[in-house]
């Protein structure tokens, strides 16, 4: 039987609203309103009319990365040999300097997966092993900011910690304040914080920190050995992580576990040296930034290695099928949630909210073929820009 080959690779961008928006180094905030926003989708179709879809914000995909790198190195192959062609994009990678960066990467090996799921008709978590048809979620929360009833204060971290207690979860992980928004970052009202959200939930949920990323050594020491008497479950990226012997020198001296890197490029092969030298004590690694499923599910197993757990950075179907795969990864990251948005309602484009938390903080996997993304093809064709 002669396989199929993959024919078109297009991109089709379409108008949607938003309830989010990024400030200028790249924090999400709530939007009281919904605020029009443009949608793309990453299709790949093949010979027998199968295709694979992948949903994203934002104009990562121009038509010279399209043109150049991407289309000459899918047309014609055979759609399920994702590794070879994750390989040569790879090797692509070091001679585009930067112009075929990892989303790109991460965008196709998606669309790949969720072609493979629906040709295949399974759900790719359960193609990668299914290992579990559910997982817990941690309440991920924006940074701290400056708006009204939003995060301005230990006190209002108190107060929706215990909205998302009774919500479901049974983890919250807390992104405390970073410039431009709000104040100045400061050690003492992290902590302030973290001891307001442990005294208002209690001893039985599960919490994290995620402060500042640019901290000193001297200060990510102080909060991680304030937040162990607080009995956090871990820490991640309080100082800038291309430095690798600060969190080698923070994770030698402090109780609670660091979690990390999270920012760091070099997918797999920056994990394995971060492994290697004791820099964390739990891996992270995210389907996005990493370059996708297939490398992230490396680190999964490289983490396993080593008797570490790994953890997926960010939400998204893509983070959902490699939970499938990866018994060492305990939870899964939400969306970033504020007191201002409504987290159970999915965006006009789609279907439902494709990663819904259930009663008991619990994401329930999804039993349609490919990735699950709930993606409403009715709204995307009425409201395309246009598709190239
Ligand atoms: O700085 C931020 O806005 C957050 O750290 C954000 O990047 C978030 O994705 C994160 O770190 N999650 O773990
Ligand atoms: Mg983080």
């Amino acid at each position: 039987m002669s396989a199929a080959t993959i024919e078109t690779v297009s991109v089709t961008e379409f108008s949607t609203e938003t309830r989010r928006w990024k400030d200028s180094e790249g924090h999400d905030h709530a939007s009281e309103e919904p605020r029009p926003a443009t949608g793309s989708i990453l299709t790949i179709t093949d010979s027998d009319g199968v295709a694979g879809h992948m949903l994203f914000g934002g104009d990562y995909l121009r038509d010279a990365v399209l043109e150049e790198f991407i289309r000459p190195l899918l047309i014609g192959r055979d759609p399920l040999r994702r590794e070879a062609i994750w390989h040569d994009l790879y090797l692509a990678q070091r001679g585009a300097y930067g112009a075929l960066h990892d989303r790109a990467l991460s965008f196709v090996d998606q669309a790949l997966w969720d072609l493979a799921g629906r040709r295949l008709q399974q759900p790719v978590w359960k193609l990668l092993g299914g290992y579990r048809d559910r997982v817990p979620a941690y309440a991920s929360t924006m940074c701290g900011d400056d708006v009204p009833g939003g995060l301005g204060s230990p006190e209002d971290y108190a107060a929706f910690a215990v909205q998302l207690v009774e919500r479901g979860y049974k983890a919250i992980k807390l992104h405390t304040w970073m410039p431009p928004i709000s104040f100045a970052p400061d050690p003492k009202l992290d902590v302030a914080a973290c001891a307001a959200v442990r005294e208002a939930v209690g001893p039985d949920i599960t919490l994290m920190l995620d402060c500042y990323h640019w901290y000193n050594r001297a200060d990510a020491l102080w909060i991680a050995d304030e937040i162990a008497k607080l009995d956090y479950a871990w820490m991640e990226e309080p100082m800038d992580e291309y430095s690798m012997a600060s969190y080698r020198w923070l994770t030698e001296q402090t109780r609670t576990l660091i979690a990390g890197p999270e920012s760091v490029e070099g997918k797999f092969r920056s994990r394995a040296e971060w492994a290697a030298s004791g820099a964390v004590d739990i891996l992270r690694v995210g389907v996005l930034s990493a370059g996708g499923i297939t490398p992230a599910l490396k680190v999964c197993a490289l983490a396993e290695a080593f008797g570490m757990d790994c953890e997926l950075h960010g939400s998204g179907m893509g983070s959902i099928a490699a939970l499938g795969a990866a018994h060492n990864a305990r939870w899964y990251e939400t969306s970033l949630l504020h007191p201002h948005l409504d987290a159970d309602v999915p965006d006009p484009h789609l279907l439902r909210v494709p990663d819904a938390i259930d009663r008991d903080g619990v994401v329930v996997f999804p039993d349609e073929p490919g990735l699950g993304q709930a993606i409403d093809f009715e709204y995307v064709a009425a409201n395309t820009i246009r598709t190239r």
